[in-house]
């Protein structure tokens, strides 16, 4: 995609229910920025969302109803290179109730199994009904007769509901990105039994693991008294018997197209420059997070802290741990950078030498190449999540090492875990066994690297974020609809 501008008006605004394929996510796959002149101009973001989904857009003649991602006048509808884009506008107090409060104070920390305590506050809770309400009506003025609705995660899990009230006639598939928390966890949200009735209005529900799948159909039986037989619930509706299914779909990426970066000329050396401007050290160690208290940085910073006191991985070794921001505005999220800079400051403070600080932290974004460059700078990659419903990072890295190289410790509280059978798996509260984890990691011969490497691509290539769609949607289209198909 390329840059463009809000449209101001002609045939690609007009609120017409003629689309067959409607994505609703919290985020529109493009950023809003001031152009030279003071006007909005919107810029691509793409993440794996919008590569996997913009085929079937274009084909289906789709829309992507999204928030900008700021606060502000609603954008409605515009064209971006053929996509149809839907902008959802969100006030100051909506950004802050919804967004920063029942999205990220209440439910990212409940369904992250309580990491960081949840908070619980019926004002929160009203944003959140009003602001689901909102991209269910625009869901039900986009889609045509018939149409299929894919909604994405937690921050929508009332909109399935809501747009079924509204149009009877379409196909609704929900795709959860985070875990879903066992039922003791769950069960201290004061409105479970409202959010599990919301996804239900779905046809088919998709998590990233089958235990978050078990973990939902058991919310089922116990927070709405429902009857689950398998991976399928039955639903009343107004008198109507309905089957709502819910499975594992886990997401993947473009893999394909990272490994064609990975071995492009400026990406290689780029890669090479990264290695010199770290001192050529002989082991390079990289984490790749958005500073979120569920990735485990911490456990890993301590890991590793204690691994150079102990001298168990030679003098020539460096971290390099990206944490790009997030949520900066959440309490939790200010508190937790205070503590990752404390400690790499520490760090640094204690087994530093002029010229050479043992951790690299940079809390920063960047491109798509520089990340490239940097899986392939590292010798050993650190996935430590606390939990986590997949870890694209995970997949990223092994997509970059076309020549088999490198190792992965991860997480088991991550879904890639499940897939991605030769990394070094950690439980990341174990310190000691984490240490033993990035030291065996860090000292493996290449036939071992390249036996568990070659593994892992494999599954990763063969696996990608397109075949993820496919397989979402092939399910949905084959799922017992509770759609009224007769013609308007
Ligand atoms: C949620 C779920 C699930 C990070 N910093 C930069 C950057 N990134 C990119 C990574 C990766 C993505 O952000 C992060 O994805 P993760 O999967 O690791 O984690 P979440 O953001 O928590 O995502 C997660 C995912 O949804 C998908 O369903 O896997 O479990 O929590 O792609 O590369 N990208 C660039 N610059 C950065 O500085 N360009």
């Amino acid at each position: 995609m390329s840059s463009f501008r809000e449209s101001t008006g002609g045939a690609g605004d007009e609120m017409a229910a003629d689309r067959n394929f409607v994505v609703v996510a919290s985020r529109l796959p493009v950023d809003r920025v001031e152009g030279p002149g003071g006007e909005t101009v919107w810029r691509p973001s793409p993440g794996g969302l919008v590569t996997a989904l913009e085929p079937v857009m274009r084909q289906a003649g789709g829309a992507w109803i999204g928030w900008s991602g700021d606060a502000g006048p609603e954008p409605g509808p515009f064209e971006a290179d053929g996509l149809h884009l839907v902008g959802i506008g969100l006030s100051e107090t909506e950004v802050r109730d919804f967004y920063e409060g029942f999205c990220n104070a209440t439910l990212w920390p409940l369904y992250h199994d309580v990491i960081a305590p949840p908070q619980f506050h019926r004002r929160w809770w009203e944003a959140y009904v009003a602001v689901n309400r909102r991209f269910a009506q625009a869901a039900a003025a986009h889609a045509a007769h018939g149409a299929t609705v894919w909604v994405h995660d937690y921050q929508l899990q009332l909109v399935p509901r809501m747009l079924r009230q509204q149009r009877g006639d379409v196909r609704i598939g929900f795709f959860n990105h985070i875990p879903f928390p066992g039922y003791e966890i769950f069960a201290q949200l004061p409105w479970r039994r409202q959010v599990v009735e919301g996804l239900l209005g779905a046809d088919l529900l998709g998590f990233q693991r089958r235990a978050d799948a078990s973990n939902f159909l058991r919310a089922c039986r116990r927070a709405a008294g429902l009857t689950a037989k398998g991976p399928t619930v039955r639903v009343n509706d107004q008198g109507r018997t309905r089957e709502v299914r819910a499975a594992a779909f886990p997401i993947s990426i473009d893999a394909a197209a990272l490994t064609e970066m990975a071995q492009r000329e400026d990406v290689r050396k780029r890669s090479g420059d990264i290695r010199q401007a770290l001192g050529e050290p002989d082991i390079v160690l990289l984490g790749v997070d958005r500073l979120d208290y569920t990735k485990g940085i911490l456990h890993r910073l301590r890991a590793y802290g204690e691994l150079l006191r102990e001298g168990r991985l030679g003098s020539q070794v460096v971290l390099v741990q990206v944490a790009s921001p997030s949520r900066e505005r959440v309490e939790a999220y200010q508190a937790l950078r205070d503590e990752v800079e404390v400690m790499v400051g520490r760090i640094n403070g204690q087994h530093g030498e002029v010229g050479y600080p043992p951790v690299h932290y940079l809390h920063q974004s960047y491109p798509r190449e520089e990340m490239a460059a940097l899986y392939l700078a590292a010798d050993v990659m650190l996935v430590t999540p606390l939990r986590d419903g997949m870890n694209l990072v995970a997949k990223e890295y092994v997509a970059c090492r076309y020549d088999e190289s490198g190792a992965l410790v991860l997480s088991e509280f991550t879904g890639a875990a499940d897939e991605l059978a030769g990394a070094f798996l950690v439980n990341p509260h174990d310190i000691e066994g984490l240490k033993d984890a990035i030291v065996r990691a860090a000292s493996i011969g290449p036939a071992e690297a390249r036996r568990r490497m070659r593994a892992m691509r494999r599954r990763v290539l063969e696996h990608d974020v397109a075949r993820w769609a496919a397989t979402f949607l092939d399910a949905l289209d084959r799922a017992p609809c509770g759609a009224d198909q007769s013609p308007p």
